[in-house]
């Protein structure tokens, strides 16, 4: 017991998450069944939750930013920025969205048409300002349609430079801000560009600063690419690319389900917290976010179970990874007996 006890005693990490993780529920096949929650209420819910940060789209903290004068904008983002600091939260990243309105129908950064790229570059822009008017350096960029429908519409080889170009306007704009890519291979698209953490990277070392590009890794989108979220993480880790995470679930290769953390593959849960524990991640402040969906199926006053239930399957697999017999693992390491570590594995997942 003692032993144990001493095993769980690491270090605490930090959880965040993004407002559109309270969802109303609306899917391609059917309109949304619960009621929208005022963002006011949902600020709320987060420190109810045991969540610290909040993860921002641009516009989910200045709405329809795209009509309002640069001023207007940072105004808005001030009071948002006062909001947070009452509920004693801290904003993780801003990221772009550039995939709703109608000038970015054919992609951003790699449309084929000049004033849509430039209409890209000058709104992502403006997220950084309203970055830093949250306190915070951390732009995300999930490059949502970024990518082809079908292979001949787009030179790809051209695709990849014009997103060089983006990248680096945005580390030109602001001496601090830092880019984190994350990456999925399709959905919207039928195939994106930089679809994998291996991309990302390349990308992050061909940039104008290589130390301010980095990646966020959701589990979902790794899956999607047929890899182990783990390895992913991993990979990104050993290049100290890996500043934040979207941890949630996936049932195999269908469309991006956001399920809750380890609810499809637990063992698979377990080695991306092993992975994260391991690599230090959490140590220089980087938050475990969640990129996890309410239910269909969920009515109106449990909304948030989810987020909840998501946040502690990490916690007890982070107990699982603690407390795992390291002594039994070196040895059925040093043995090349891999059937014996499954075994010790499979059997401390179960409890026995
Ligand atoms: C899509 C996603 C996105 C991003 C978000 C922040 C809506 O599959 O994962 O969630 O995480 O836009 O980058
Ligand atoms: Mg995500």
């Amino acid at each position: 017991m003692a032993k144990a006890k001493a095993a769980t005693r690491g270090r605490r990490y930090r959880f965040s998450f993004g407002p559109w993780n309270i969802h109303e529920g609306a899917d391609p096949f059917g309109p949304p069944v619960r009621q929208p929650i005022p963002f006011a209420r949902k600020l709320k819910k987060y420190r109810e939750l045991g969540f610290q940060g909040v993860q921002f789209h641009d516009d989910d903290a200045v709405p329809d930013l795209d009509g309002k004068s640069p001023k207007q904008v940072l105004k808005e983002a001030a009071k948002i920025a006062r909001m947070l600091a009452n509920e004693g939260l801290v904003a993780e990243f801003v990221a772009p969205r550039l995939w709703e309105d109608a000038r970015t129908i054919d992609g951003g950064y790699t449309s084929n048409s000049l004033s849509q790229r430039r209409y890209a570059i000058e709104r992502s822009l403006q997220a950084i300002d309203i970055a830093m008017e949250l306190g915070t350096k951390n732009i995300v960029l999930w490059l949502a349609r970024e990518g082809t429908y079908i292979r001949e519409s787009k030179n790809a080889r051209q695709a990849y430079l014009w997103l060089l170009g983006a990248i680096n306007a945005m580390l030109n704009h602001h001496p601090k801000v830092r880019i984190l890519i994350e990456p999925k291979p399709n959905e919207p698209m039928d195939h994106a560009y930089v679809p994998t953490i291996g991309h990302a990277v390349a990308m992050a070392y061909a940039s104008s600063d290589p130390s301010r590009v980095g990646g966020l890794i959701e589990t979902a989108h790794a899956k999607l690419a047929g890899l182990d979220p783990s390895d992913e993480m991993a990979f990104a880790l050993a290049h100290k690319k890996l500043w934040s995470v979207h941890l949630n679930d996936q049932n195999g290769l269908k469309f991006d389900e956001d399920k809750n953390f380890g609810a499809a593959n637990l063992r698979e849960a377990f080695n991306q917290v092993r992975v994260l524990e391991e690599g230090g991640f959490g140590l220089n402040g980087e938050f475990v976010g969640l990129d996890v969906k309410t239910m269909r199926t969920q009515k109106q006053n449990n909304n948030t179970a989810h987020l909840a239930n998501s946040k502690r399957f990490f916690e007890l697999l982070l107990h699982k990874v603690r407390t795992f017999d390291r002594k039994a693992e070196a040895q059925c390491i040093k043995n090349r007996d891999y059937e014996a570590l499954e075994r010790l594995v499979i059997e401390h997942l179960m409890g026995v």
